[in-house]
């Protein structure tokens, strides 16, 4: 059970797609909505401008120094503690790429959304906006060679390097966007600084919501403190367990994120947290879109309020070393409080040549500390056993921070063939999901084959599906899925129930047959089959038409696959194939919309996608519902026709769950026609309604099978980086 939400059933009421929105959160921020309405872009970028063919012209060295120089260069509106902004970069870096989370693929660093809200006034970013307001000038300077989104994440990069930390390499290619984007980050009503509920406690069978990575509303991960607040490393383990999971790392990667990031740098709760003020979303004005200026004393250095935890963990806090380890394992700890009133942890009887320097006064020693999470990383067995190999092994450590950090980075960026840059590792990793690459063949080989598979006796269904769940596991968020590496004949896939296993599994050995000894990809016949299929389907119907395919895909083996990593991609609901596999806690349409939304479609092209699809016999179980047609396996616009027509009376199963509904003629009483949610909905809600009616409106079947083909070819060739 891994997509919207954990929970199959529905407890009360539905809760929305998207939880609380920008809006709700900051009733008084300029809304700028209005002028976004009617397609208006957003984004001022040329439409023909390449983010990543403008990066490779960078002066990238340049680029590097001009951040290394700026990380040593203290301004007084925000000095740099022990005169280095580097810490304060990798936690503005983390922070980017932590909020990915694998169930749907959506957050990350990829975009550049920490400078919008929610991101930019989560309390967890606390004080981030400094960071990336320092960084304006870099960004000013090289314009659109770099983005933000890939500003932050190098800056990351180059202040472990500038503190002798180990780096494993840096990919860039991270568009940004102009816009905040729509993101479900829980459905509570209160941040997590105002003491909402945490999300795991299994004295109230409370488990994490999926697709949510973090343990309260406004926290990348974990609370610092303890769950709720409660100074228990043991508990604290169990969650980050849990949230660092749902990004896809494992225990092993985890202690070596944490402890390789806490090498680093300090916390600031110099005071009372009560005299912070409005984040940047809600702040004045005149702060220019900054926030969290705090009344205590100057506001600044020394007097720094973020977490309210307050202190280095390391000894050397700009030095990459073993000392983070050295003194988590060495020392006992006692639970004390900071100025700020937070619960931390303070070594024993610390030796003085084990205290670190004063942030803003070298010659003055303070005592060290850990959070209750970090000793997480002790108390936990697992976590334990880890934290030794890394005490007494620093190799290990520098190969495992190394390359989780680079993992964390880019985990969110999709294949290999996105990244651009000279620091692009030659190495291919497992997470990356590598695909071989294929050879394009000619038109008349295209021609060839696809005559062949339409003589092969597979039906134009069963080529339909093939083709669409091969394809269709693409997502926009993270770039992952997608037909090119055929991985729809592998674990798990070829065993997910909306696959039609059984059916499936036929269909590639007919293809297999096809292929023969030929050098064409199993990858590259599944379009092709599809994409025949659906021109025969329009022939069918009267239409001749040519979806262009791009060839080329390669197929990845088994070992270049990550069954678990693609476990979590299964659809729960899949409304283009009128798929869900039991009753969610959001509603069945708005499944289909975030399919929509994953699959990077427009409203138009999502509806013609499923009135298309419902003629060609395409649900998933060959189920009867939406197949408004007497003519199955014929592209025609009779979804949208006959959903429209007045002569047909809907009413719900019993027992569906309103999840079922005959269509029944109002006339007669016969039963005509079966439904779900999936299909109804686009004859109630007032939008798809245009949608529908503009599609089954006389004089434009050749627009709808036109419109049809372009979602269609969009969808197969979603994944092509390789060739882009
Ligand atoms: Fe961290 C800082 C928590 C993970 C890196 N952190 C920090 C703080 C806190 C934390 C509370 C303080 C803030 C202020 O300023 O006040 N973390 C935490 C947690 C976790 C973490 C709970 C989970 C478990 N980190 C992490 C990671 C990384 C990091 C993973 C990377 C890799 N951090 C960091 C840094 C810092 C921090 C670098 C420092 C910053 C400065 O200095 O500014």
């Amino acid at each position: 059970m891994n997509d919207i939400s954990k929970c199959p059933v529905m407890h009360g009421e539905a809760r929305p797609l998207m939880g609380r929105s920008n809006r709700d959160w900051w009733p008084k921020a300029l809304n700028m909505e209005i002028l976004q309405q009617s397609g208006r872009r957003t984004d001022p970028v040329d439409a023909d401008f390449n983010y990543a063919k403008s990066f490779e012209k960078i002066d990238y060295q340049q680029l590097k120094k001009d951040i290394r120089d700026l990380m040593t260069d203290s301004k007084p509106w925000w000095p740099a503690d022990y005169g280095h902004y580097g810490p304060f970069f990798i936690r503005m870096a983390w922070h980017a790429a932590g909020t990915y989370r694998t169930a749907d693929g959506r957050g990350g660093g990829n975009s550049g959304q920490q400078r919008f809200a929610p991101l930019n006034s989560w309390p967890d970013n606390g004080n981030l906006d400094k960071a990336r307001r320092l960084l304006w000038p870099i960004k000013q300077k090289y314009g659109q060679q770099i983005s933000w989104a890939d500003l932050y994440i190098l800056a990351g990069n180059v202040a472990i390097e500038s503190m002798g930390g180990p780096v494993f390499g840096f990919g860039g290619g991270r568009a940004d966007v102009f816009e905040p984007e729509t993101v479900y980050w829980g459905n509570e009503d209160q941040w997590v600084s105002e003491g909402v509920q945490t999300r795991i406690d299994p004295d109230k069978q409370l488990e994490l919501e999926n697709p949510l990575a973090a343990i309260q509303m406004g926290l990348i991960y974990v609370n610092p403190e303890g769950p709720g607040g409660n100074p228990d490393p043991a508990l604290s383990a169990r969650d980050i367990r849990e949230t660092f999971a749902r990004m896809g790392m494992n225990d092993e990667e985890t202690v070596a994120l944490v402890a390789g990031g806490h090498a680093f740098g300090k916390a600031h709760g110099a005071g009372d947290a009560a005299l912070v003020g409005e984040a940047p979303e809600g702040g004045d004005i005149t702060q220019q879109g900054l926030g969290w200026t705090s009344g205590f004393e100057s506001g600044v250095g020394a007097h720094a309020i973020t977490s309210g935890i307050e202190g280095s963990w390391s000894s050397t806090p700009t030095q990459w070393n073993g000392n983070y380890f050295r003194l988590l394992m060495d020392y006992e700890y006692e639970l004390v409080k900071s100025p700020a009133g937070a619960h931390q942890w303070q070594p024993i009887n610390q030796k003085e040549e084990d205290m670190a320097p004063a942030a803003h006064d070298a010659g003055k020693k303070v005592p060290t500390m850990m959070t209750t999470a970090d000793l997480a990383l002790k108390t936990d067995p697992e976590y334990r056993k880890i934290s030794e190999n890394f005490r007494n092994n620093q190799a290990a450590l520098d190969d495992a921070f190394a390359r989780a950090w680079f993992k964390l980075c880019h985990r969110d960026m999709g294949p290999k063939a996105r990244y651009v840059g000279p620091e692009v590792p030659a190495e291919d990793l497992i997470w990356q999901d590598p695909v071989p690459a294929g050879t394009a063949l000619s038109d008349a080989e295209i021609a060839e084959f696809k005559k062949a598979i339409l003589n092969s006796g597979l039906s134009i269904p069963q080529l339909v599906k093939a083709a669409w769940a091969s394809a269709s596991t693409y997502r926009k968020s993270d770039h992952r899925g997608g037909a090119n590496g055929a991985r729809v004949r592998l674990a798990p896939q070829n065993g997910w129930a909306v696959n039609d296993p059984e059916e499936l599994s036929h269909v590639i050995s007919k293809l297999e047959e096809i292929k023969g000894s030929a050098n064409i990809s199993i990858a590259d016949l599944i379009v092709l089959g599809g994409t025949a299929a659906v021109e025969a389907a329009a022939k069918a119907a009267g239409m001749e038409i040519s979806i262009p395919v791009t060839t080329g895909r390669g197929d990845a083996s088994a070992e270049q696959t990550d069954v678990e990593s693609f476990e979590v991609m299964e659809p729960q609901a899949d409304g283009f194939r009128n798929y869900l596999k039991s009753k969610m806690s959001v509603r069945t349409e708005e499944l289909l919309i975030d399919r929509a939304d994953l699959l990077g479609l427009s409203i138009s092209e999502m509806t013609v996608l499923v009135g298309g699809l419902r003629v060609l016999g395409a649900n998933s179980g060959n189920r009867e519902h939406g197949v408004f047609t007497e003519r199955k396996g014929q592209l025609t616009n009779d979804f949208f026709a006959n959903l429209l027509s007045m002569d047909v009376v809907w009413s719900a199963v019993e027992g569906s769950n309103d999840e079922e509904f005959v269509g029944t003629d109002r006339a007669s009483g016969a039963e005509k026609w079966k439904a779900s949610r999936a299909d109804l909905i686009f004859g109630s809600h007032a939008q798809l309604r245009a949608m529908s009616e503009f599609y089954a409106e006389n004089g434009n079947e050749a627009k709808f099978v036109k419109d049809f083909a372009n979602a269609w070819a969009k969808i197969m060739d979603a994944d092509r980086f390789d060739i882009a």
